[in-house]
């Protein structure tokens, strides 16, 4: 008996011994830090995910002790959390890191049977799980300064706009931030120009068709919009085509479009994707992420942005909208605009 229980605390021993020497692995400085960037949905024509792939690639380019794997869990929702589970079932990555609104619920889910994963999420709110941290972007302040600019293109004389004071917003499908901060910001943000505006809103119902995303904007154009935005991937392809095609404007979300339809996109606004993820990087390898808690992040503390330094803007829009555009977004980078954030 003695034996058995002088073995039995050898065997403890052992194993203490063991997890201190696997502890102590994890704060050497040449040890990989290994990065799975799950990507929900493909990078590919999403400039959310453009951008995350791009900071974490970058991050992993500067810093030779990173590596990183970027993991496209493509269209079907119904899989992702499927995939990340058995992406980090053998405990390959110190961090998942992604960027959408619906990634807290699965990476809750999936922390739940693997204790020890980390999370990093942008774009989402969640605060309170010791394992996930998440930087959400203030898209009800984007929403309301490109619902400006379209406020201000609808009431105009610019050719393309029409009598009717009524503008567009197409969206791949809808979920709380969309429908929360996104829409209604804009909404807002065209009312402060003109308090008469209406909205003209549609759903194609997925992040890839863009024929769909023609079609809705075929039909609004018929029912008097000439200013569109959209939030829809790679879908919103199909917008700007027939934009280009029946002549309406187009202002659009979290980059630099410009190009894609000189004259017909007339304001982009910014979404400082990359920058947040290289900085979020730099934290989780100095060990000074603080996970369960939360960030807002937006004009003010520069993370969004409007793209005014490019001739889609500048050449394009007439001087006195750029003017009063200008000074609007000048109040809100200031911090001077009055608006109240609904929640989540
Ligand atoms: N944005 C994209 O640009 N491409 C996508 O494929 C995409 N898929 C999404 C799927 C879900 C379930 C949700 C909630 C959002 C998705 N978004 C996508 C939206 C994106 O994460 C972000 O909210 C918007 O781009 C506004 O910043």
């Amino acid at each position: 008996m003695k034996k058995t229980i002088a073995v039995f605390l050898l065997v403890c021993a052992a194993l203490v011994v063991g997890c201190k020497a696997r502890d102590s692995k994890a704060v050497t400085a040449d040890r990989q830090f290994s990065v799975l960037v799950f990507i929900t949905g493909v990078v590919a024509g999403s400039p959310p995910y453009e951008l995350l792939a791009a900071g974490a690639q970058d991050f992993a380019d500067a810093n030779s002790t990173v590596t990183i794997k970027i993991y496209e869990a493509g269209f079907n929702q119904a899989e992702w959390e499927e995939q990340l589970t058995s992406l980090v079932a053998d405990g390959e990555y110190d961090l998942v890191l992604g960027s959408n609104p619906s990634l807290p619920e699965i990476c809750a889910s999936v922390g739940k049977k693997f204790p020890n994963q980390q999370f990093i999420i942008t774009d989402a709110w969640l605060e309170g799980n010791p394992r996930i941290s998440t930087y959400l972007y203030n898209q009800y302040e984007q929403s309301l300064y490109l619902g400006y600019l379209a406020g201000l293109v609808t009431v105009s004389k610019m050719p393309h706009a029409n009598a009717a004071r009524r503008i567009g917003f197409i969206a791949a499908q809808e979920y709380p931030l969309l429908s929360r901060h996104i829409v209604p910001g804009f909404l807002e943000g065209a009312r402060r120009v003109d308090p008469g505006i209406e909205l003209d809103f549609r759903v194609i119902g997925n992040w890839f068709d863009a024929n769909k995303a023609a079609e809705l904007a075929s039909s609004m154009i018929d029912a008097g919009v000439d200013v569109f935005a959209s939030i829809a991937g790679g879908a919103a392809q199909g917008m700007i085509k027939t934009a280009k095609e029946r002549g309406a404007y187009v202002v659009s979300y979290n980059t630099n479009e410009y190009q894609q339809a000189p004259g017909i996109i007339v304001g982009c606004g910014l979404m400082e994707q990359k920058k947040l993820v290289m900085e979020i990087l730099g934290d989780a390898l100095a060990g000074s992420i603080q996970y369960g808690s939360s960030r807002t992040v937006g004009a003010k503390e520069g993370y969004l942005n409007f793209i005014a330094d490019d001739p889609g803007y500048r050449d394009f829009l007439p001087a006195d909208i750029q003017e009063k555009f200008n000074a609007f977004m000048n109040d809100i980078r200031a911090g001077k605009v009055d608006y109240t954030v609904p929640p989540l």
